[in-house]
């Protein structure tokens, strides 16, 4: 059974407690490998280690950073195939997926980071000819970046990329339901000659591992992504600790349809929006809000067309589904469709845990399900369910759909379709979320801000936003 190790210092090793945790293949419910149990021990060596090759790395000129980040993502783009195959057979999600999203989205954090760092640059201030202020950004120190289970590689890299980029050295924990793609990262950074102690990934519990990197007096700020419970708990821990705190948190967003909108455009990418990587994503179009004049027709072709999504062996070019990334996990989001029955919900589609045939028998998986009939207060449709389950509610107008959109603790993402722009544009800017859509969906361009509002997360990543996160920015005045 493959061990998935601690990267340290720049070496692959053990858990000091020599414990390991079974690690799953959801889409076969088995275990395939173990992974690293580790505990404040193996985060105090990796911070032993970040300290120490921090003057160097926060010192080196920027090209050479830049060059040596670079080649990671380039054996990134070499091991496409292979790094789609491990994060497919670790999270469930299909293998096309993993190709074209998730491994794909790795090498361009890596990339984008690496020549922004070239390009960043601080601001100076004359006044009135008498004074001179210039500010400067250096290198915050020895980081936390925490990452989930959904986008494994694709988050870990979305943190540890503008941290290393900013001239910080990294404490990274991935999340032990998917540690696989960070193990096998952590070797292609050795072979890219990443000086050893920049980067450190230390595998295990989030409770325990997790805990210990908040914990440590010595990790200047945490960067983390996951459930806004976590979140909450992280920040208790932090605060106190005055770290500086980035949170990308849970979402529960809307998807609002106008009887304008490009109705198959709005079809084909609502489908995307409700059900790609197993709903197993935080921008997820969850809560689909449509106007009455155009419920039933939009109901019936939704419908349809989710009745005709393959879930499958991940693994097959035509499975369009794959398994959820853990039977807890398939466990929590079947309780939720049990939950929207008793609250007067009514299933069109799925609904159900499905058994697949073949070597994945024994596989976590579960139909995309479709619920109406629910008013927007219930636990349904205020709570994230994180799975492939959407309701769909009608409203008659504007400002009713803006109350609807807006009626959660979360403010994540929002979607809109309409041709109208100005309406558009009007809905855009009073649906309190920190990212919106138009006519599109998860249409990214790294450079913008990205994060959620209320308890979708404290701060943005993205941009100059992430690597200003990782910097501590100084005021010097000077009288002329
Ligand atoms: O994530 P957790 P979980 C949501 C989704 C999901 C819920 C819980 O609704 O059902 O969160 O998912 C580490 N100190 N999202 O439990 O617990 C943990 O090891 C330090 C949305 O899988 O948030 C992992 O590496 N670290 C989210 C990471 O935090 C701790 C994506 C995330 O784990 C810790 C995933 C602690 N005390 C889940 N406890 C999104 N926004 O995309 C846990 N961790």
């Amino acid at each position: 059974m493959e061990k998935i190790l601690n990267y340290i210092g720049g070496k692959l090793v053990e858990p000091s407690s020599g414990k390991y945790l079974d690690n799953f293949n959801p889409s076969e419910g088995k275990v395939y490998s173990l992974v690293a149990d580790s505990d404040e021990n193996d985060v105090n060596e990796a911070v032993r280690a970040a300290k120490q090759a921090f003057p160097s790395w926060s010192t080196m000129p920027t090209e050479e950073r830049c060059k040596i980040l670079l080649r990671v993502a380039d054996l990134i783009d070499r091991d496409l195939e292979k790094l789609a195959l491990a994060e497919s057979i670790d999270n469930g999600k299909t293998v096309k997926l993993a190709k074209a999203v998730d491994i794909y989205r790795a090498s361009a954090n890596m990339k984008f980071y690496a020549t922004a760092a070239m390009h960043f640059a601080s601001e100076a201030h004359v006044n009135d000819g008498d004074s001179i202020n210039y500010t400067t950004r250096m290198p915050i120190g020895v980081v936390g970046c925490i990452s989930p289970w959904n986008l494994p590689l694709y988050l870990f890299t979305w943190k540890i990329a503008p941290a290393l980029a900013a001239g910080c050295t990294v404490i990274g924990k991935p999340s032990e339901l998917t540690p696989m793609t960070a193990f096998l990262f952590s070797k292609l950074c050795i072979e890219a000659g990443l000086p050893a102690g920049v980067l450190n990934i230390i595998h295990g519990l989030g409770g325990k591992a997790g805990q210990a990197i908040i914990e440590h007096t010595e990790i200047t700020a945490i960067s983390f992504t996951g459930g806004t419970v976590t979140g909450k708990k992280i920040a208790a821990t932090a605060a106190p600790m005055f770290k500086k705190l980035s949170l990308e948190l849970g979402g529960k967003n809307p998807n609002i349809v106008f009887a304008d909108c490009d109705f198959e455009q709005t079809i084909k990418t609502s489908l995307l929006s409700s059900f790609t990587n197993q709903g197993e994503i935080c921008l997820c179009g969850s809560r689909i809000f449509v106007e009455r004049s155009l419920l039933d027709r939009f109901v019936s072709e939704f419908v349809k067309r989710t009745k005709e999504l393959k879930v499958g062996d991940p693994l097959d070019s035509s499975t369009q589904l794959g398994a959820l990334v853990s039977e807890a996990h398939l466990k929590k989001v079947l309780g939720y469709v049990s939950l929207a029955k008793e609250e007067g919900g009514k299933i069109l589609a799925g609904g159900n845990q499905l058994k697949i045939d073949g070597r994945c028998a024994n596989g976590y998986f579960m139909e995309p399900t479709v619920i109406v009939g629910l008013d927007e207060k219930c636990r349904t449709n205020q709570e994230e369910i994180f799975g492939p389950v959407v309701t769909i509610m009608p409203f008659d107008t504007e400002e009713e759909a803006l109350a609807l959109a807006n009626s959660t603790l979360y403010g994540l993402s929002a979607t809109i379709w309409t041709e109208n722009l100005k309406r558009a544009h009007r809905v855009a800017h009073q649906i309190k979320s920190g990212i919106i859509w138009i006519n599109c969906w998860l249409h990214r361009d790294l450079r913008t801000a990205f994060g959620g509002m209320k308890q979708s997360g404290v701060g943005r990543e993205g941009g100059w936003e992430a690597i200003k996160f990782f910097t501590e920015a100084k005021n010097v005045c000077v009288k002329l």
